[in-house]
This record gives structure tokens, C-alpha cells and sequence, in this order.
């Protein structure tokens, strides 16, 4: 079933290509590679949240060794976003460890998100990342994930969320795909669609495309998660990105870090 949602943004992509828009209104669109928008994941609105990936074992070892690693996380604090850039954000980080690595590289792992996107995909590098959302009003403001990270897979091993808050939620903009990031962070409120990952699930995301925020934790709240990023394997005469130095390419560069 095509969501109404990519029915808008195949439509807004047939009248790009009747007549195309002026470079200021392309804003991210202008970057997304048409087998991305073509994809089976990008049909649901860009993300789907699956049980049991890490199986059962591999979630364990998950939970004891962020655990373990809680020691040599940092903080990795910003108070204000930069303009088109990197967002501001109050959460610990550190990188992590080899049962994270074997889930991230392990070939099972691959070929599921070959399965769920449509495309083959790559690890960006040797380790992912745990995040920390501990101190009560951790967060992180809207924001795409940078250069290399077109797919990211989020992989909540802790949370103690009450039912009735959305602290430490997900706030994802599948609606606003074409969106300047400046634009979505003066209006988080529109379209917003909040999920929340339980302990033991996982969402899988094209966060480089679909803007999306994590909400502040409450008091006594601690959520914890496993960040692992991928890029796309898709042939470079297919891509629509634009060249170098422009505003668009300004706003895909920058990382979440
Ligand atoms: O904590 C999360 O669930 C996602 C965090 C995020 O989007 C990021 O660090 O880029
Ligand atoms: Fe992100």
C-alpha cells in the first residue's frame, strides 16, 4: 500500500521533472536518489520499527556491554542548532564495542536491511554508536543524520518511560521530507509523527532523508540505545545529488556526531 504521504512526494517529484523548481525550493529533495524514494521503506513514510533484530542473544550482549562502556561515554552537548547543520542536542555518547560491531557488520544484519530498503547497504565505519539519554531533558532537535549515514537502525536497549509521557520519544517528519531542516526546527510541532521504541526493538530509518528529533527524557527517565549507520550502495550515474558547495549539499554534510 503507497501511503499518502509518498504519494505526495511522487507527485511533487513528477512536477520537479515537467518543470523544474528554482534551486531554492529544492531544499533536500534535490538529494534524494530515485531507487531511495522508490524503495519499499521509503513507501512506509522512511522508517518501520521490527521486533527481534538483534535475536534474542545478541540483544543481551547488547545490554551488558553498553552497560559496561556507560564508563567512557561523553557528553556530547550542544546548546543551540546550527543553522542548516548540526542540531543541538544534550546526550552521552562513546563508540562501541564488539558485540556491537558483530550485529553491525554481521551478514544477517545485512541482508535483513537489504530486505527492508530495497537496496544494498554498507556499514560507514568500523563501530557504531550507544547514546545515553540519562540527565533529565536529554534530547536531540531535528536534524537529518549527515553524509554516509542514509540509513541509520536504532536499537533501544533501555528505556523506562511512563506510559503517559512522550520524553525520550522518537519525533519523525515522513511529511516534510522536502523541507529545509531550519524550517522543520521553527514548526517541530507540524506533522509530527512520535513513536517510541520499547527495550528490544528496533527502527530502522533513511535518517539522512527523513528529518526526525528524539524528545526530552523526563526525570528518572534513562534511555539507552544502540546507533548504527549505513550508506546506500547505489550506482553513482542514478544519483540526483547536486554539486558541491551548494546550500543543499551544505545541509547534508553535516554529521550527527
Ligand atoms: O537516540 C535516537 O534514537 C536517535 C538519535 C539521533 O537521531 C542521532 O544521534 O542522530
Ligand atoms: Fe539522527
Amino acid at each position: 500500500m503507497i501511503s499518502a504521504s509518498l504519494q505526495t512526494i511522487v507527485e511533487a517529484r513528477r512536477d520537479r521533472a515537467r518543470a523544474p523548481l528554482s534551486k531554492s525550493h529544492l531544499g533536500v529533495a534535490g538529494l534524494i536518489p530515485h531507487p531511495v524514494l522508490d524503495s519499499p521503506l521509503m513507501k512506509m513514510g522512511g522508517y518501520e520499527i521490527f521486533e527481534g533484530i538483534p535475536g534474542k542473544g545478541q540483544f543481551e550482549r547488547l545490554q551488558s556491554e553498553v552497560l559496561r562502556l556507560i564508563v567512557k561515554a561523553c557528553q556530547s552537548d550542544l546548546a543551540v542548532s546550527e543553522s542548516g547543520g548540526i542540531p543541538a542536542r544534550r546526550q552521552l555518547r562513546t563508540a562501541g564495542g564488539k558485540f556491537q560491531r558483530a550485529f553491525y557488520h554481521g551478514r544477517r544484519t545485512l541482508r535483513f536491511l537489504r530486505e527492508v530498503s530495497g537496496l544494498p547497504v554498507e556499514p560507514t565505519g568500523a563501530f557504531g554508536a550507544y547514546l545515553y539519554y540519562t540527565r533529565p531533558g536529554d534530547y536531540v532537535a531535528p536534524h537529518r543524520d549527515g553524509e554516509g549515514c542514509d540509513l541509520v537502525v536504532i536499537t533501544c536497549l533501555y528505556d523506562a518511560a511512563s506510559p503517559s509521557s512522550d520524553g525520550g520519544m522518537l519525533c519523525l517528519y515522513p511529511d516534510r521530507l522536502f523541507e529545509r531542516i531550519d524550517g522543520i526546527r521553527a514548526t517541530p510541532e507540524k506533522r509530527a509523527v512520535k513513536v517510541r521504541i520499547a527495550p528490544g526493538q528496533t527502527m530502522v530509518l533513511f535518517g539522512g532523508y527523513v528529518a526526525h528529533s528524539v524528545l526530552p527524557v523526563c526525570e528518572g527517565q534513562r534511555r539507552i540505545v544502540s546507533s548504527l549507520c549505513y550508506r546506500l550502495v547505489i550506482p553513482r550515474h542514478i544519483s540526483t545529488k547536486q554539486p558541491a558547495g551548494t546550500k543543499e549539499e551544505e545541509e547534508k554534510k553535516p554529521k550527527k556526531n
